[in-house]
């Protein structure tokens, strides 16, 4: 058991049990599946993903985590693979722009962040601008082909996609002097801010999203829930210098908590417009960690208090999503009354694809309240995780029905599992001098990114000046 001494130094068999499962999972790649995108570890091949395309995501999704965990020889060995086989150059028909960002130029920025190799940063050069055209055609094209500069058609795509990209975008500006990075990103970020201040009600979106129309569910989950993160991160990125985008955070949790957040026999949920109401889902469970970084970051603002008790109530909410019977956590729960009061969770959707959110939350909480607590709940997952998904011939796979005896693997290693998940399950246990929560910022997908001043700032619409506001 884990004393308070062990706050700055972490717990070392349990970072040291973490790292055997990263080397695990990344070791099964490397056999099977090296230079494709995703292992899938039951047929033992590598798999190319619709939303990459072939752009070896699992290998560059992992290097910051390999950095992090000790394993920078393997890091290494991806830069070397790197100068012969640029991805850029492998993916076939489009790809999406958002995921690609997020996991592949994300993916070579943290790597060049935490190991400085500067193959990593040419590459991410390579791909900023073979995804640029996306956004010369009106505000944004979702799909790209990356070695024509073909885009997709649809103009319809969703709030996360277009808001999700920045830190990725920016700091690619800032680390190569490319202003035609920044403009990108800034320009459908001011888009999708103008829309956040003529919504109804004001800063709260919809998940699907064109020039004309807004969907009208609002809610915190798929589709909408990294816009809300990147509001929060990006003013931290900027060293937290720029006063009205914080501003615009802060009015935006405070209509969350106006119209989304409720708390129903003691239990916190974010309840949308629609079908999402005293449920929990994977995805949303973002949303304590970023209630707690606001808060943290925040200490003088009247509502940092409120935002952190939110936190807190969210991340005991999500947790129940790993309180199924024998496996790792289900997809999403729905809390039941009950008829003499008291009441239980229902598990609405038993898949299991190894997201990330849950760890991600609970090591934010860690750091930012240095509660012990969340460390064991974080330990708790990462033995659910072993027990359940774990493929005796390598590497890790999701599950069909965590409600089952003997669930269904799915044959799929998502990226995310040691970009993300591995990562957040590691840093719980490791000493606190592993990662720098306010001289660093994790990306959506876990890459570390710099807080610097040094970034440049794009300007943020303002509700008096907006064309379209109330
Ligand atoms: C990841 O790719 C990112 O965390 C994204 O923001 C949301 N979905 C997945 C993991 O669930």
């Amino acid at each position: 058991m884990p004393t308070s001494d062990s706050i700055q130094t972490g717990v070392p068999n349990r970072a040291a049990a973490v790292q055997a499962e990263i080397l695990w999972s990344w070791n099964a790649y490397k056999k099977d599946a090296w230079g494709s995108d995703e292992l899938k570890p039951v047929s033992r091949r590598g798999g190319r993903s619709a939303l990459l395309g072939g752009a070896s995501g699992t290998m560059v999704d992992s290097i910051d985590t390999l950095v992090l965990a000790g394993f920078r020889d393997e890091s290494s060995r991806v830069a070397r693979w790197l100068k012969q086989h640029p991805p850029t150059e492998h993916t076939k028909g489009q790809v999406s722009v958002f995921e690609t960002s997020i996991r592949v130029l994300g993916g070579l920025l943290g790597a060049y962040t935490t190991h400085g190799e500067p193959i990593f940063l040419r590459r991410a050069e390579e791909l900023g601008r073979a995804l640029l055209p996306a956004f010369r055609r009106g505000v944004f094209r979702p799909a790209i082909d990356l070695r024509t500069g073909q885009v997709s058609p649809t103009r319809r795509y969703t709030v996360a996609e277009l808001g999700s990209l920045q830190l990725e975008f920016y700091e690619l500006a800032r680390l190569t002097k490319n202003r035609d990075f920044f403009d990108a990103a800034c320009k459908t970020h001011q888009w999708l801010l103008r829309r956040a201040l003529r919504a109804d009600p004001p800063y709260l979106m919809g998940g699907t999203i064109t020039s004309t129309h807004m969907s009208t569910e609002r809610h915190m989950g798929g589709g909408v829930d990294s816009y809300y993160e990147y509001l929060l991160k990006v003013w931290h990125q900027g060293g937290r210098r720029q006063d009205e985008l914080r501003d615009f955070y802060q009015k935006t949790s405070d209509a969350l908590h106006q119209h989304l957040i409720r708390v129903h026999d003691g239990h916190t949920f974010v309840s949308g417009t629609a079908a999402h109401k005293k449920s929990i889902d994977h995805l949303t469970c973002f949303a304590p960690g970023m209630f707690a970084l606001g808060s943290a970051l925040m200490p003088g603002w009247r509502h940092a208090a409120r935002d952190m008790t939110t936190a807190k109530g969210l991340m005991s909410t999500c947790f129940r999503l790993y309180q199924t019977p024998r496996h790792a956590s289900c997809e999403e729960a729905r809390y039941v009354e009950g008829k003499g009061g008291g009441g239980g969770f229902r598990v609405t959707n038993p898949v299991n694809i190894l997201r990330p959110e849950v760890a991600e939350s609970l090591f934010v909480l860690f750091r930012t309240t240095r509660d012990t607590r969340y460390r064991e709940m974080g330990w708790v997952i990462f033995e659910r995780f072993r027990n359940s998904s774990r493929v005796p011939s390598g590497g890790y796979a999701g599950l069909q029905n965590v409600q089952a005896r003997r669930p269904r693997r799915i044959d799929t290693m998502e990226t995310f599992w040691v970009a993300e998940t591995l990562k957040y399950l590691y840093l719980l246990q490791a000493p606190l001098g592993a990662f720098d929560l306010e001289r660093s910022v994790l990306s959506t997908e876990a890459h570390v990114l710099n807080v610097t001043s040094a970034m440049p700032l794009c300007k943020v619409p303002s509700r008096a000046a907006s064309p379209y506001a109330k």
